[in-house]
């Protein structure tokens, strides 16, 4: 596959694609074709205006400490599902700051654009499957549909990983969704709103969940743990480099596929928002959350 400005490496070794956001209508199986395997992401590009961007950005920079959860490299809102360990306090706190989410829809017309658009693209680029944000069974109610995830430059990034590590520290989490998830081969998206000035791409490495299920520590950037017990320093590994634009919706097999975001150099915070896509066990619905 030929490099273009967000696709870009020595060797594009998976099969990643990009789509005008105006074609959407004749790529109902995207979704389906990365479950199956011969796809294994694309961008669909601008399927937000630069205005409603915009809009986006300035209603990022109107969050709140109240708002917002620290992260390494940043910050957060709303909450992940990560700091849902248990049942009282960390999941109210988690719907906390998810009813701030759902009365920002209410308040701000963009918000509810970025709900409602996001809706009919999954709905689009998943044809085959009935759409939908999985519910809490303790809550009754549905999860986070993705997460503003702000990256501050000299932070860091995203260090590897792959979102089935993430599934497998996250099994309490999992265990409180009511319906019937399958937990294999997780897909990843995300929406750009800001990029970085340098840094902050996504590096997509040639390295498999099948073959590689460990690393040391969370935090660990250097190397990752084979099945064979041998460390695997991912500089020795064929990567390429995906750096989709504002506006840009991203969606790849994040699930079993290593990668990492680069570090963040530059003025410009990292401004993205994103979440997880899973199957149901009967392989009839597609859920979209955070
Ligand atoms: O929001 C982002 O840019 C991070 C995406 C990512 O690494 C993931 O979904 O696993």
């Amino acid at each position: 596959m030929a490099n273009t400005e967000r696709i870009y490496g020595e060797e594009i070794f998976f099969n990643f694609q990009e789509y005008d956001y105006d074609t959407i209508e004749q790529h109902k199986d995207l979704v389906h074709q990365i479950q199956t395997g011969e796809l294994h992401g694309f961008i669909m590009k601008n399927v937000f205006s630069p205005a409603e961007v915009e809009s986006l950005k300035s209603f990022v920079s109107e969050l709140t400490d109240e708002d917002l959860m620290p992260t390494p490299s940043g910050k957060i809102f709303p909450s992940p599902f990560a700091t849902i360990t248990d049942t009282g306090e960390r999941l109210d706190s988690y719907y906390d700051k998810l009813a701030r989410l759902d009365s920002y829809k209410t308040q701000k017309g963009i918000v509810q654009t970025l709900s409602d658009r996001l809706g009919r693209f999954f709905a689009t680029v998943g044809g085959n499957y009935s759409v939908s944000i999985p519910y809490n069974k303790i809550k009754d109610k549905a999860v986070a549909p993705g997460t503003f995830r702000l990256f501050y430059p000299g932070m860091g990034g995203l260090h590897v990983h792959c979102g089935n590590l993430f599934q497998a520290q996250s099994m309490f989490f999992y265990s409180l969704i009511k319906n019937d998830i399958d937990m294999d081969g997780q897909l990843s998206y995300f929406v750009v709103l800001q990029q970085s000035e340098e840094g902050g791409e996504l590096t997509i490495y040639d390295m498999l969940w099948d073959k590689v299920k460990r690393k040391d520590s969370p935090e660990n950037n250097e190397f990752v743990i084979d099945d064979d017990g041998k460390e695997i320093y991912v500089d020795t590994l064929k990567s390429f480099a995906v750096r989709p634009k504002p506006g840009d919706i991203l969606v790849f097999s994040g699930g079993p596929i290593w990668h990492r975001v680069e570090n963040i150099k530059g003025a410009n915070k990292r401004i993205t928002f994103g979440g997880f896509l899973n199957f149901s066990r009967d392989n009839k619905e597609l859920y979209y959350w955070s």
